[in-house]
């Protein structure tokens, strides 16, 4: 009996591609990031732009992947103490996917002097020239497979898809090279990561639908076996509108129930990623709103608020029921 038992349970994890380790391993038992290629010399130029007080400026693919990417590095880095980095995710309503020239326009008005690309810019060849001869230097971190003839000279590229890195798993989503990243920052500076980094990370990787085993596997049982650890605003709004989570299924469905949140509103939503996450909801205005749609708003707020608009913005009637109520107060 106990073998059938166990030639069933192999049986159940061979039909879905996963080993002992997939269901067993923790966070501690992660690769080194040290091993992704060029990370130690992106560490140390992000370093200098915070020693130098450098504007640098986050851009992020228009995605929930490139969303929650770009959410997590802005945040580490103002736990940091940096304050003089932005971010800048395309409307996809008016501009097209990748480094375009509106973003090179918004470079060369904000002086920014370091660009650091998140989910997106490993075929970005032409736009990194043309931020080059800016005198801006480009960090690359992304998933995407390398196309060898698109991939930019940029300052340093960060991707496990890199024929030359040493980092073991692949299947990383945008977020989660995101992540690998502020986990190396975090390991040298010695300053910690925020247990929302791993909740976002989680969401944006299973809305990008990144196989679920290994790395990305480990990820998501950490943010269910550490939930409560998790005091990001964002997801602090989003339970109190949500229905009790005690169980580890509740909290495994609140995962999925955010992550498809972010996935919906990235297809359908009027108001644009982009919008959403540079506007606090707390601040909106029901012009703004109107204007939203095919506006495209650039500026430094607050993120954490942004996101919960952006989040409450597949229900609109909702938001604008927020909006009347912070106007009567
Ligand atoms: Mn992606």
């Amino acid at each position: 009996m106990v073998n059938d038992k166990d030639d069933l349970y192999k049986r159940i994890l061979t039909a879905r591609g996963l080993t002992e380790e997939d269901l067993t391993g923790s966070i501690e038992d992660l690769p080194d990031e040290a091993l992704f290629a060029n990370i130690d010399s992106i560490a140390e130029r992000i370093r200098e732009a915070i020693i130098q007080n450098e504007p640098m400026v986050i851009f992020g693919h228009d995605d929930p992947d490139g969303i929650t990417s770009t959410y997590i590095l802005y945040q580490y880095l103002n736990s940091c103490g940096y304050q003089r980095h932005s971010y800048y995710i395309p409307n996809r309503n008016i501009e097209s996917h990748g480094i375009q020239q509106r973003f090179i326009d918004f470079v060369r008005e904000g002086g920014f002097k370091l660009v650091i690309t998140v989910d997106n810019g490993i075929s970005a060849y032409n736009g990194v020239e043309e931020l080059n001869a800016l005198g801006c230097d480009v960090i690359i971190t992304d998933h995407h497979l390398i196309q060898p003839e698109m991939v930019p000279r940029a300052y340093s590229i960060m991707n496990p898809q890199l024929p030359y890195c040493q980092y073991p798993f692949k299947a990383l989503a945008g977020v989660g090279v995101a992540l690998m990243l502020i986990r190396y920052l975090a390991n040298k500076w010695e300053h910690p990561i925020d247990p929302a980094a791993y909740f976002w990370a989680a969401v944006g990787s299973i809305a990008d639908k990144v196989p679920m085993i290994g790395l990305n596997r480990i990820l998501v049982r950490h943010v269910l076996e550490h939930f409560d650890e998790v005091q990001d605003h964002t997801v602090q709004f989003l339970l109190r509108n949500y229905s009790r989570v005690s169980t580890i299924t509740d909290k495994f469905n609140f995962v999925t129930y955010t992550s498809r949140l972010i996935a919906t509103a990235e297809k359908k939503a009027g108001i644009t990623p982009v919008c959403a996450l540079c506007c606090n909801y707390r601040m909106l205005k029901p012009d703004c709103l109107k204007s939203s749609k095919n506006k495209r708003i650039i500026g430094k707020a607050s993120l954490t608020g942004s996101l919960v608009f952006w989040i409450l913005s597949r229900r609109i009637l909702w938001a604008v029921c927020l909006c009347i109520m912070t106007m009567m107060t």
